[in-house]
């Protein structure tokens, strides 16, 4: 009678300790939506992982932060160097840099168009003499 009892209390913990999984998950997947007008970065490739969106600035007009040095993602680790996708629900181009804090005459690292996503940072389209550049866990400002 005994073990019957002690495998019941052993099933219900299982099944306590798995529920809990699916709840995780699903506040995971929820937290990675990126609705109309928000401006969303994603820890790895393909707008997955965890994600930090960024605030508008105090105007209202578009996402903007300067520096992401002080920015967690969803999962507690820094925002610095670590975005490997975005997405841009915006409706504004967006200066995308590589260093924290840019200056006025510093030019963007990238341009994002309004509305306009980018699935893997390493592979990112451009114009001029590179078809193509990597700016993977570089991210460290967008305004
Ligand atoms: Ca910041």
């Amino acid at each position: 009678m005994k073990s019957v009892r002690r495998a019941a209390v052993f099933l219900s913990s299982l099944v306590v300790a798995s529920t809990a999984t699916v709840f995780a998950a699903s506040a995971a997947q929820a937290a990675a939506t990126c609705y109309d007008g928000e401006l969303c970065i994603y820890q790895t490739h393909d707008y997955t992982g965890s994600v930090y969106k960024v605030p508008k600035r105090p105007d209202g007009r578009h996402p903007c932060d300067l520096d992401f040095r002080d920015n967690t993602l969803y999962n507690g680790q820094s925002l610095d160097n670590r975005a490997s996708s975005i997405k841009n629900n915006t409706h504004n181009s967006l200066q995308l840099y590589v260093d924290p804090e840019p200056v006025q005459s510093t030019p963007a690292t990238y341009i994002l168009a309004s509305e306009q996503s980018v699935a893997d940072l390493s592979n990112v389209p451009a114009s001029g003499p590179f078809p193509r550049m990597n700016i993977d866990n570089q991210l460290s400002a967008i305004c």
